[in-house]
């Protein structure tokens, strides 16, 4: 099939995003070959290409219709464009915040404090957005990597940089005090028009992405229980469809019941379920779920 009709998707190629994004892929039956080298690949079985390239580079190849879709984190989204794409679905990893943080000793009352200080960033514009907002005037100094060890070489007085544990900052010695964005991985797509055969392709992984996104963190339980205990149990279970309930071969007051929860079920609940006569509980994770 002509390229021209087959649906280009742009990847991370290394780093953070690029496992979860083929991993999410790979569950939309979307594979390829793997191969260290190749930038652009070949789905097998469909006409799409996986296109591989720095996260940077993802919003303007969507943007300018280069790539018909793109895998990104928010953070680096949001700092570079603000049109000319849309945003299809949160994808639900790559979860972090973009956050500004001082020096453990600092002190910080609100956004004033920053008042005059310089603050590294690789994320000037969503800083200045920041600042601007909160009519604070402040002096961006940009570096585009290891932004946490400016403040320990007396280059900044603070720093905006993106957050997940919390380590990096604690190793450094700085405190995080404000969160200006809050990010995870989502799917853009251009908003130049795309042929039909692209739209069919489109269209395929879209259900197949909601099928995937909506099994996550859903839970089908199957347990036994004591009939008595039916009412409880339905009052412990969070998030649950109505639970099928089975007879057991040879039991009169007991009987198996399966049920699906659209919650990560935890500990407690199956330790309460336990308390009010459930016996033989499995928990199963659903890899995927059809409306
Ligand atoms: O080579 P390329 O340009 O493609 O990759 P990159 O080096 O620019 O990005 P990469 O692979 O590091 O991150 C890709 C994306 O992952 C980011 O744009 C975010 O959307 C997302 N992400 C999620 C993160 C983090 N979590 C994260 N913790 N990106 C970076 N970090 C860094 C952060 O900058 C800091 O240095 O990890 C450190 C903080 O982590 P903690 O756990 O110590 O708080
Ligand atoms: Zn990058």
């Amino acid at each position: 099939m002509k390229s021209k009709q087959r649906l280009r998707i742009a990847l991370q190629k290394n780093g953070r995003l690029n496992t979860d994004s083929l991993e999410l892929l790979a569950k939309c039956g979307l594979k390829i070959k793997p191969s260290k080298n190749s930038l652009l690949c070949h789905v097998e079985k469909f006409p799409i290409d996986f296109l591989f390239v720095r996260d940077d580079d993802i919003p303007t190849l969507v943007m300018d219709g280069v790539c018909d879709l793109g895998i990104v984190g928010e953070n680096v989204l949001f700092e570079q464009v603000t049109q000319n794409f849309t945003v299809i679905k949160k994808l639900g990893f790559g979860k972090c915040r973009l956050s500004i943080a001082i020096p453990e000793s600092s002190t910080f009352t609100g956004p004033q404090s920053l008042e005059n200080m310089r603050i590294a960033t690789s994320y000037p514009n969503l800083l200045k957005k920041y600042l601007q907002q909160n009519k604070v005037k402040a002096e961006p100094l940009v570096i585009s990597g290891s932004v946490e060890i400016a403040p320990g070489l007396n280059m900044a007085d603070a720093i905006c940089d993106l957050v997940s544990s919390g380590r990096t900052l604690e190793e450094n010695k700085l405190k995080e005090v404000d969160c200006i964005v809050q990010s995870q991985a989502v799917l853009i797509q251009t908003q130049k028009n795309l042929s039909s055969e692209k739209l069919g392709s489109l269209d395929l992984l879209l259900n197949r992405l909601d099928s995937v996104l909506r099994a996550h963190g859903s839970k089908y339980i199957m347990f036994h229980s004591p009939k008595s205990a039916l009412e409880s149990i339905k009052s412990i279970l969070p998030g649950c469809e109505s639970p099928t309930v089975m007879t057991l071969e040879g039991a009169q007051d007991k009987v198996a019941v399966h049920v699906m929860a659209h919650e990560d079920i935890f500990w407690e609940t199956l330790e309460k379920l336990k308390t009010v006569g459930a016996s033989s509980i499995l928990v199963l994770p659903i890899e995927k779920m059809l409306a």
